[in-house]
């Protein structure tokens, strides 16, 4: 099951007018600037979201799910594991029954997870959390069980990313701008085994040091400020389970 997915080990940051030169600097590479439109999908009551996990299809290159590396700590994950009745629509329980994890209590700032691109284990997944069986006519066509899932788009917005490559550190960064008014960075690196992760912290700090970036101040993704903006009960939902970082006020002003 976890070798179903390579594994993401990215921080944020925030990146002023002077980013593109530094990475310059450090032998960064360009590659073509892109622009896609992301359209994340979840259940009316966010059992996916609150389980910390993110379905999204993202123009160009088709389905994703992002899990966490290790389940969260006590979080609801699976219905069906726990020998849940299916509740009727609407009545499902909104919270993850203990909370999990933090974000701002974990060691380092950077998160880890699982990137699952094969249809048939986003459906897997997704099912297993919602605790339903996957009929054979839709168990890997992602479209055809959102539908049949009854999974709502939630949030759809589009960025425009200039990514660089550090060949030396095996990294990437990616200058995000979204067509909501926010801008963030993220350096990246791609493993494929949980006993690499460490070392790709390492690295990752490592850069932040050369780049002269603050590494210890937490940033909020773009999910957290588009859902701040545009989906305020569940931004709070998530904030409540410990699940996005808090988004200044400073930043709904811009
Ligand atoms: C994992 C996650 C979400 C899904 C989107 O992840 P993100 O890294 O923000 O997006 P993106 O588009 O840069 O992905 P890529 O192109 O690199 O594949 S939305 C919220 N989370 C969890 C999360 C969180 N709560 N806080 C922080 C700082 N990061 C991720």
């Amino acid at each position: 099951d976890s070798a179903s997915g390579s594994i993401e080990v990215e921080q944020k940051f925030l990146f002023g007018p002077d980013a593109v030169q530094k990475l310059k600097g450090l032998g960064a590479m360009p590659e073509a600037s892109v622009s896609f439109r992301d359209r994340y999908y979840d259940v009316p009551d966010w059992h996916l979201t609150l389980a910390d996990h993110w379905l999204r299809q993202r123009e160009g290159a088709g389905w994703e799910l992002k899990s966490p590396l290790r389940p969260l700590e006590g979080a609801a994950t699976s219905r069906g594991q726990q020998n849940l009745p299916e509740p009727p629509a609407g009545a499902r329980s909104h919270e993850p029954q203990h909370p999990p994890q933090p974000l701002e209590g974990r060691t380092h700032l950077a998160t880890q997870y699982q990137e699952v691109t094969c249809p048939r284990d986003i459906v897997a997944r997704v099912c297993g959390l919602l605790g339903v069986d996957p009929a054979a006519g839709w168990q890997s066509d992602v479209a055809r069980a959102v539908e049949e899932l009854g999974l709502q788009e939630f949030a759809s917005f589009v960025t425009q990313r200039c990514k660089y490559r550090l060949a030396s550190l095996r990294l990437t960064v990616d200058l995000d701008e979204m067509d909501f008014g926010y801008a963030v960075g993220e350096v990246e690196a791609m493993v494929l085994q949980e006993q690499e992760v460490p070392e790709a912290l390492e690295r990752i700090q490592e850069l932040g040091i050369r780049l002269g970036l603050d590494m210890k101040s937490p940033i909020p993704g773009k999910m957290s400020v588009y859902l701040c903006k545009f989906r305020p009960a569940h931004y709070e939902a998530l904030m409540r389970a410990g699940l996005l970082r808090k988004v200044r006020a400073a930043a709904d002003e811009e």
